[in-house]
C-alpha cells in the first residue's frame, strides 16, 4: 500500500468517540484500500493505453517505411546479346523471370520474408561478354532508425545466396554490388511494365458505370484545354499518349493543351504540358474514320503505382467477340448529363463488326478501323467527354491491353447503339511510325 497516493488523506476528519474510532478505523482502512486500488488500477490502465498508443503510432509511422536498393552482379553462364537491350524481347523477359524468381526465393526463405516487397530487373549490361544484371529491390520495414543494420542483413542474405545455390544460373559473387535508391527513381523503375496495376478489383462500374479507385486504371489521362477537361487519353510510354483525332477539332496548337493524371479531376497532382500533337493524316471531320492522334508530353512522367502505361496489342491480334472490356473516363453519366469529378469505369462486351453493321444497329457505317463495344440492350456506354479515352481488355495472365479509343456513338447507352471505338490493332503500325513504340 502507498498511503501517500490514497485519496481523502487531506480531507479533515470529523471528531469521533474512541469506540466509534476503533470500529471505524478498520472500515476506513478498507475504504481507503479500495480507493487506493482504484487509483492504482487507473494508473496501470493509463500506462497500458499510453504504451499501446505509442506502439500504434510507431508501427503506423515506421513499419511501412519503404526502402529501395539497387543491386548488380555478373553472371558467368549467360552470354551477352544485344536482344537484352530490348526490355520486351523474349530473352530479356526470360532473364527477368529467372532473376526475380531467384531474389523472391532468397527473401521468402529468409528472416526478411515479411519485409521483402518485390524486385525488378532494370537493365542488363555486359562485362567481358557476359551479362551483368541490374535490379531494384523494395522492402518495407520499421528499421527507420537502424537503416544500416537493415542494409547489412539484406546484403548478407543476398551474398550468401549468390555464393551457394543459384540453380541453373551461375553468378560471380565477387561482382556483387549494392547501393541505396531514392523512392521516386526506384518506383519509376519498379512500375515500368505495361498493362500491370497494383490493385485488382473486378466489377462493373460512364453511362451505367461505377466510381473507379486509386491506381485501378493507371494509364488513364485527362486531356485538358487550358485547365478544363475535354477528352480522355491513354499513356502508352512515359512521354506518349494515344487519343482521338476529333478531340483537336477546336485547336491543334500544343500550347493550348495540358495532360493531367489522377483519379479526381479536381486533384490531379501530376500534370504535363504538350510538346506535339500528331493527328492521323486521313482523319477528315465530320467522317469518323481514322479517329486517332498521338500526343507527345513536354517531359516524361515518372511511373508510380498510380501512373503506368497500358500495353499495345500486336496488329494481328483479334479481341474475341463477346469478350469483356472496360471503358473508363470522366465523361457525362448520361447523354447531356452531369460530368463526374471521379473517374468512372464501365464493363462492356466486344461486339463484332458484322453484328454492329446490322440494319437496326449502325446499318453498315462501321469500317474495319472501328470496333463496337457495349450491349445491344443499352445499359453501359461511353458518353460525352470520354472521347479519346481507353477501352482495355485483360489477357489470361492479368496484363491489360488497349483495344479501342472512345470515338463516337448515337447518344449514350441507347438500345442497339453501342459505343464505337477506334480499333487500335488496325492503327498499330501507324502508332509505331509516329512514336517508335
Ligand atoms: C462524345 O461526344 C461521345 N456513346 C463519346 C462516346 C459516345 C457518344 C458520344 C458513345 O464524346
Amino acid at each position: 500500500m502507498a498511503p501517500a497516493l490514497c485519496p481523502g488523506r487531506n480531507v479533515s476528519p470529523q471528531p469521533q468517540s474512541s469506540e466509534q474510532l476503533a470500529g471505524r478505523t478498520e472500515a476506513n482502512t478498507k475504504i481507503k484500500l479500495t480507493r487506493c486500488g482504484k487509483i492504482i488500477l487507473s494508473i496501470i490502465m493509463m500506462v497500458i493505453a499510453t504504451v499501446t498508443l505509442g506502439l500504434i503510432v510507431y508501427f503506423v509511422a515506421f513499419r511501412n517505411t519503404p526502402f529501395y536498393y539497387h543491386i548488380s552482379f555478373k553472371t558467368c553462364n549467360i552470354d551477352y546479346d544485344n536482344k537484352f537491350e530490348k526490355p520486351y524481347s523474349q530473352e530479356y523477359m526470360d532473364l527477368n523471370y529467372k532473376i526475380v524468381s531467384l531474389i523472391n526465393e532468397t527473401f521468402h526463405e529468409s528472416k526478411l520474408r515479411r519485409q521483402y516487397v518485390n524486385s525488378h530487373i532494370v537493365q542488363a549490361s555486359q562485362a567481358k561478354g557476359k551479362v551483368v544484371v541490374h535490379a531494384v529491390l523494395k522492402f518495407k520495414s520499421c528499421f527507420k532508425n537502424n537503416a544500416a543494420k537493415f542494409w547489412d542483413r539484406i546484403e548478407t542474405i543476398l551474398y550468401q545466396k549468390l555464393q551457394s545455390k543459384t540453380g541453373t544460373l551461375c553468378v560471380d559473387p565477387s561482382s556483387f554490388k549494392m547501393s541505396d535508391m531514392e523512392m521516386p527513381a526506384a518506383e519509376n523503375l519498379l512500375n515500368t511494365c505495361c498493362g500491370q496495376r497494383t490493385i485488382t478489383r473486378s466489377g462493373n462500374k460512364i453511362a451505367g458505370g461505377k466510381d473507379a479507385e486509386e491506381g485501378e486504371w493507371p494509364w488513364q489521362a485527362s486531356l485538358q484545354q487550358g485547365k478544363v477537361h475535354h477528352c480522355g487519353a491513354t499513356l502508352i510510354s512515359n512521354s506518349w499518349l494515344v487519343t482521338a483525332a476529333h478531340c483537336f477539332l477546336r485547336s491543334k496548337d500544343p500550347k493550348e493543351w495540358n495532360v493531367g493524371f489522377g483519379l479526381l479531376l479536381s486533384d490531379q497532382k501530376t500534370k504535363r504540358s504538350v510538346k506535339n500533337i500528331i493527328i492521323h493524316e486521313n482523319y477528315h471531320y465530320p467522317a469518323h474514320e481514322h479517329d486517332i492522334a498521338v500526343v507527345h508530353l513536354s517531359s516524361p512522367v515518372l511511373y508510380t503505382s498510380s501512373i503506368r502505361r497500358v500495353c499495345l496489342p500486336e496488329a494481328t491480334y483479334r479481341f474475341p467477340h463477346n469478350s469483356e472490356a472496360v471503358v473508363t473516363g470522366w465523361g457525362t453519366l448520361k447523354s447531356d448529363g452531369e460530368s463526374p469529378n471521379i473517374l468512372q469505369k464501365g464493363l462492356v462486351k466486344i461486339i463484332d463488326n458484322k453484328t454492329c453493321n446490322n440494319q437496326e444497329v449502325y446499318g453498315g457505317v462501321i469500317t474495319p478501323g472501328m470496333l463496337c463495344a457495349g450491349y445491344l440492350e443499352g445499359k453501359v456506354d461511353a458518353c460525352q467527354g470520354d472521347s479519346g479515352g481507353p477501352l482495355v481488355s485483360m489477357d489470361s495472365k492479368g496484363t491489360w491491353f488497349l483495344a479501342g479509343i472512345v470515338s463516337w456513338g448515337d447518344e449514350c447507352a441507347l438500345p442497339n447503339k453501342p459505343g464505337v471505338y477506334t480499333r487500335v490493332t488496325h492503327y498499330r503500325d501507324w502508332i509505331y511510325s509516329k512514336t517508335g513504340l
